[in-house]
């Protein structure tokens, strides 16, 4: 009834912004995103009848109000599939800021559905794993595949059709890195999801992003396969700054980016400007992404760094799945 699990965060590259069933979480569109080495989320889950109610522990501290309520509600969902009505007891890790743009929701969703499901003994494939995690939290379905996947939005009502699938291994792409920028590690203000609800409400642009969305995933999939890294750096730059821009002209406003958020995307512009290749992603939150080449890594992350603000970096590379884990967190 114990099980520890790792699950990776991933970093979109093709965002998905805005749902079109809030409840099992469908999304308007398909999205592409890379697997992160560096960045992830360790969990432990306990199901036993000594355990009154579902508690939760991040790092350390308890958590209740609704940040306990989303985990309850998820694990319900995979109660009923092992059929107990048992409570658990969920002590989760991550090795970087929690809810301030770095997709800890991916991986805590990810860890937690393989942890509980492992505990309740289920055997499940990765696509049954990407469907549940992605009623937790949208993000957290592609977080089951190695390397590069894509969340494929579905036709069906029932979502059964809607779960992420594998473009390419952790393997295929060793050259291409993602230097993470912490700026803060403050929580936003505006979670995402409440985020996402106002802008397919209200933006007058978001028609338009779901417009582009085909193009942008077409390109993606071609740059991932052929490892073109012009085309994945210009379509992962414009798709960021699209989404972006519908959260602008939302009402009211959405803007996650700090000032030292604006001097990153400069800098970067800058170095590309000088004949040095990077781009920048930006999620939900102030934290910029700069996607490399591991020839140039180095010179952008000392020129990063150098960059007022700029607290932390961390250089990833696509990394592997979310996995079984050995040992406890308690
Ligand atoms: C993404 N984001 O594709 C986009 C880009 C943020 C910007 O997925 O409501 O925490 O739990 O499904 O997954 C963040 O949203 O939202 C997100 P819910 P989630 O990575």
């Amino acid at each position: 009834m114990k099980a520890a699990a790792i699950a990776p965060s991933n970093i979109a590259l093709v965002k998905y912004w805005g749902k079109r069933n809030e409840k099992l979480i469908l999304p308007q569109n398909s999205s592409i995103s890379m697997t992160l080495d560096n960045l992830f989320t360790t969990t432990t889950v306990e199901f036993s009848p000594n355990y009154p109610h579902d508690g939760l522990e991040i790092s350390g501290q308890r958590i209740f109000g609704e940040e306990l309520g989303k985990v309850s509600r998820h694990l319900d969902i995979i109660r009923k599939l092992g059929k107990t009505k048992l409570c658990a007891r969920v002590v989760s890790e991550n090795n970087f800021p929690k809810a301030a743009g770095l997709a800890s929701s991916a991986s805590g969703f990810a860890a937690l559905t393989l942890a509980a499901t492992a505990a309740l003994g289920l055997k499940l494939g990765k696509k049954e794993l990407s469907i549940i995690a992605r009623q937790g939290s949208g993000s957290a379905c592609r977080s089951f595949d190695s390397g590069f996947s894509e969340w494929e939005m579905g036709k069906k009502k029932d979502g059964t059709d809607s779960f992420a699938k594998q473009i390419a291994d952790e393997l295929h792409w060793k050259e291409l890195a993602m230097v993470v920028l912490v700026l803060t590690t403050k929580e936003k203000n505006v979670k995402s999801r409440a985020g996402m609800k106002q802008t397919v409400e209200n933006c007058p642009y978001y028609p338009a992003w779901l417009k582009t969305i085909e193009a942008d995933l077409k390109n993606m999939r071609k740059a991932i396969k052929t490892r073109d890294f012009t085309l994945l750096g210009k379509t992962a730059e414009l798709n960021a700054l699209k989404m972006h821009a519908t959260m602008h002209t939302t009402t009211p406003p959405i803007i996650y980016w700090e000032p030292e958020t604006i001097a990153l995307m400069k800098e970067v512009l800058a170095m590309r400007e000088e004949g040095i290749e990077c781009y920048f992603t930006i999620d939900g939150g102030p934290q910029v992404k700069v996607l490399c080449q591991d020839k140039d890594v180095q010179r952008i992350e000392a020129r990063l760094k150098a960059t007022a603000g700029v607290q932390r970096t961390i250089v990833c590379h696509a990394g592997r799945g979310a996995r079984l884990a050995g040992k406890h967190l308690f």
